[in-house]
């Protein structure tokens, strides 16, 4: 879907054995003075003496008269500059101090409760593998000089290892969850890449549609304490996503809100890199729909790498997507063990989920014979004046635009 792999046939074999680079103390890089300016003295003042004030724009101090749409300073100032009229307040509590309510479990245990649970975390278990084994990867396969040229540095490739370290963490943690004799082990994994600047394209899409497969489903899990040890872990892994993005020198941050997509898509997009797994390994429930290939996606070869950049790949709103789809039936990995499937009609709407929204566009030239169609990128806010498209979006083939919300968004499998 996001990565042409239909078109780049080059698969390598993950290496097991790669080995790990000596951790090295933190510490400035080559191109930072190895003594601090400020020869090691705490710079600043304290935080606890203010020292200026700052008044919301568009009041004056100690006037909190309701702004106009005419003279709200910013999109929806009105909603949130003012004096609130209403009052909810209400004073039960369940303890001095905390608000009665919430779902808060004193002595939580840290284990699957359902099908459910388990399912999601053995898929964030084999997620969190393939990161831990791309990661060393990237560092094994490509030398310091591959780096340089890349424009990284040694610390750069320190991070990188470090990323790979909080992979074993979170493994860890999944695995502890699970149970170590039934928890998905390691497996072989087939990486469509040759360069380096490919690879760290290729990991910045993959802890990508990690997270947001994760955020999909966080949120419906019966065990609540195992889904706080993943929220904790998937925030570090956001932040992994980031730093492959400012490896590439992309804009840092374009959305407002991260996206969240369903189980069944993050299965479709990961298990086509992984090519075998041990025997014993349990079978991933979740729907392994036909892949879909945009075929005129612009990747970022060409940056130089930055902590952000007004790069933009695509005209956003307006452009022309091409897609192409595997048929139905196929027989796909890891092991040739899964078959592509969808309980869809026929293709009518491009669904493009992206941050809290799904939109759809209908879709043209649909051939179900080459298995081909095209859709115009949509043009939306979620809230004014950001655009619903930016950024990787994730888009599917669909037969209905049903109107779905970040907590239901698993129901366009159905
Ligand atoms: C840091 O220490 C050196 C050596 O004592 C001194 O020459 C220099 O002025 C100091 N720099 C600052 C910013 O205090
Ligand atoms: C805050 O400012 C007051 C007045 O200047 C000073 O006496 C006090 O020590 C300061 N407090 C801290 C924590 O810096
Ligand atoms: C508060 O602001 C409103 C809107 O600008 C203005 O009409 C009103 O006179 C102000 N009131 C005071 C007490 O300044
Ligand atoms: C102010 O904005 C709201 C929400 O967009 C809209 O419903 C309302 O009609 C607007 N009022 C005026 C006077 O433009
Ligand atoms: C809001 O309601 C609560 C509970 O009735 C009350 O204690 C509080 O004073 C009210 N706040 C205001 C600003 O009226
Ligand atoms: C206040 O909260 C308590 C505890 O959650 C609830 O039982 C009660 O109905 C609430 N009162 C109001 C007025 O909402
Ligand atoms: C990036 O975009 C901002 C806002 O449009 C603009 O001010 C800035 O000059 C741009 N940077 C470059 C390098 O063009
Ligand atoms: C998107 O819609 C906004 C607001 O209607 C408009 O200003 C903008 O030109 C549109 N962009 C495209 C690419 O159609
Ligand atoms: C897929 O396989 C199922 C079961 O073998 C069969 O009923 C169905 O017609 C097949 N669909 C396609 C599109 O080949
Ligand atoms: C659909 O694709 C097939 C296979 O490429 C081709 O033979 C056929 O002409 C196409 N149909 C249309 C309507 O373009
Ligand atoms: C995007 O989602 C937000 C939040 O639910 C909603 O307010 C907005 O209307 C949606 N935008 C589009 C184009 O559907
Ligand atoms: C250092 C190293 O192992 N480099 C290999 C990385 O992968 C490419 C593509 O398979 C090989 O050509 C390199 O030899």
């Amino acid at each position: 879907m996001l990565f042409s792999t239909l078109t780049l046939a080059a698969a390598l074999a993950g290496s097991a054995t790669a080995s790990p680079l000596l951790l090295r103390r933190q510490g400035p890089g080559t191109d930072v003075p190895a003594t601090p300016s400020n020869n090691g003295t705490a710079v600043g003042s304290s935080y606890l003496n203010a020292t200026v004030e700052s008044v919301p724009i568009g009041v004056t101090p100690g006037n909190w008269s309701q702004l106009t749409n005419a003279t709200e300073p910013y999109p929806n100032g009105r909603l949130f500059i003012g004096n609130p009229t209403g009052n909810t307040t209400n004073v039960t509590l369940a303890w001095k101090g905390q608000p009665a309510g919430g779902l808060l479990e004193t002595k939580p245990d840290y284990a699957p409760r359902s099908s459910f649970d388990r399912q999601s975390l053995n898929l964030g278990l084999l997620q969190e593998m393939i990161e831990l084994d791309l990661f060393y990867y990237l560092l094994a396969n490509f030398t310091s000089e591959d780096w340089q040229a890349a424009g990284l540095t040694e610390d750069d490739r320190t991070l990188t290892q470090h990323m790979a370290n909080q992979e074993i963490g979170h493994a860890t943690a999944i695995t502890n969850m699970l149970g170590v004799d039934v928890a998905p082990k390691q497996c072989v994994y087939q990486y469509p890449f040759e360069t380096l600047k490919q690879g760290i394209l290729f990991a910045q899409l993959v802890t990508r549609f990690g997270e947001a497969g994760t955020y999909g489903f966080l949120g419906q899990m019966d065990s609540r304490p195992s889904s706080q040890i993943i929220l904790q872990a998937i925030t570090t892994e956001a932040r992994q996503q980031m730093v492959f993005r400012q490896f590439q020198g992309l804009p840092a941050m374009p959305e407002w809100f991260e996206t969240g997509i369903s189980q069944a898509y993050q299965w479709t997009l990961l298990s086509q890199y992984i090519r075998s797994c041990p025997t014993n390994n349990p079978r991933i429930e979740f729907t392994r729909f036909p892949l879909l290939d945009v075929t005129n996606q612009p990747y970022a070869l060409d940056g130089t790498p930055g902590l952000n950049s007004n790069y933009t790949l695509t005209e956003g709103a307006g452009r022309r997507v091409d897609l192409y789809w595997e048929p139905l039936n196929k027989t796909v990995g890891p092991d040739g063990l899964y078959v592509t499937e969808s309980v869809a009609g026929e293709p009518k709407f491009l669904a493009f989920i992206d941050q809290l929204n799904v939109t759809y566009a209908p879709l043209e030239g649909v051939n179900l014979t080459s298995r081909v169609a095209h859709a115009i990128v949509p043009n939306g806010t979620v809230f004014p004046p950001q655009p619903v498209v930016v950024n990787t979006a994730f888009v599917a083939v669909v037969d209905e635009d049903i109107f779905l919300t970040p907590y239901n968004i698993s129901l366009i499998n159905k």
